[in-house]
């Protein structure tokens, strides 16, 4: 069996292989894709974000048990934008989770920036759909709820669960990044801590406004977990449950997938773009400019006729 059929029956050597040819535009990895891409779409994809050390990873941890339990299988992109690893073992996600580690209804890989030429993002979908294709019910890609790059990569997700902890002022570091607003469940780690009574409260008032706001609203569950106890995973994996019922009875959750796979060929495209720009007369058609022989507006035009033209 070629590694296309081998992924498609759920292979892990061949799901792992795939998504490293794709890291490294290996043509491999693109056959692959167009040979499976039928296939996708179906895996619940979850996206986990909150501010760092949050403990989103012990909480993913505790959501495979909870998900391996009920008998379904699940896997984990957890990216770090800030490590320069990728697919190792170095990454302390990978050991928080290793105890799932021979269970072949879970999958765990985590990305950082090396080896992603292209970007994270970029990544990020094209292993979202390698995981999808193998058949996992459902997909969860954990991130560090900051940059630019990482709001991207929640958009990707049918169901964006914020985590947040008591104190520091974490709650307010949420609403500020634009994150409350993108959730669809609102979690509370380190509930066992001092101020989770504030936090909730805090919260739950935001929650409110929100809803008045914006009138029909889905209601956000707001949940209490103790992730390093395992407390609430449960209640967490109904709650994502109930939202996939919830996007699959308004047909919202072939809308999201939709929307996911256009985000994805435009990033893909933009990524085309910017490279064909380096290799086409750029350097030629800047050297007026810095001559001040044409404007910059006019030499961008000709550049992107150049571009529109195609390779001479
Ligand atoms: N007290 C307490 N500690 C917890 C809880 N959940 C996780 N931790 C601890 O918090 C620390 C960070 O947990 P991680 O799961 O790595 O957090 P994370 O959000 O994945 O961290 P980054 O991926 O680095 O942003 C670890 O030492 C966990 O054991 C909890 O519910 N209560
Ligand atoms: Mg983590």
């Amino acid at each position: 069996m070629d590694v296309a059929a081998q992924l498609l029956a759920g292979d892990v050597a061949a799901g792992a292989r795939a998504i490293r040819w794709l890291d490294d535009q290996d043509p491999r990895g693109l056959e692959v894709l167009r040979r499976v891409y039928g296939a996708t779409g179906r895996a619940h994809v979850v996206g986990i974000t909150g501010p760092p050390g949050a403990g989103k990873s012990t909480l993913v941890d505790t959501l495979i048990a909870a998900v391996r339990a009920g008998g379904r299988t699940v896997a984990v992109l957890a990216i770090d934008p800030t490590s320069p690893f990728t697919g190792g073992a170095i990454l302390g996600d990978r050991l928080r989770m290793s105890r799932h580690a021979t269970d072949p209804g879970v999958f765990v890989r985590s990305m950082g920036t090396r080896g992603t030429h292209g970007g994270l993002a970029r990544a990020a979908y094209d292993a979202c759909l390698v995981l999808d294709a193998m058949g996992y019910d459902l997909v969860i890609v954990e991130t560090v709820g900051v940059g630019q790059e990482e709001m991207e990569i929640v958009a990707l997700a049918h169901t964006t669960v914020i985590v947040t902890v008591p104190g520091l002022g974490d709650e307010v570091q949420a609403v500020k990044a634009g994150l409350l607003e993108t959730g669809d469940v609102l979690v509370i780690n380190k509930a066992d801590r001092d101020g989770f009574e504030q936090t909730r409260r805090h919260l739950e008032l935001m929650l409110h406004l929100r809803e008045n706001a914006v009138p029909q609203s889905r209601k956000v569950p707001l949940l209490r977990t103790v992730a390093s106890r395992g407390e609430g995973a449960d209640e967490l994996l109904q709650a994502l449950d109930t939202h996939a019922g919830q996007l699959k009875a308004t047909g919202e959750f072939q809308g999201k997938a939709g929307r996911r796979a256009e985000q994805h060929c435009l990033m893909l495209a933009r990524a085309l773009v910017l490279r064909e720009l380096q290799v086409t007369s750029t350097a030629q058609r800047l050297a007026p400019v810095r001559e001040r022989r044409i404007d910059p507006y006019a030499a961008a035009q000709e550049i992107v006729a150049d571009l529109l033209r195609g390779p001479r």
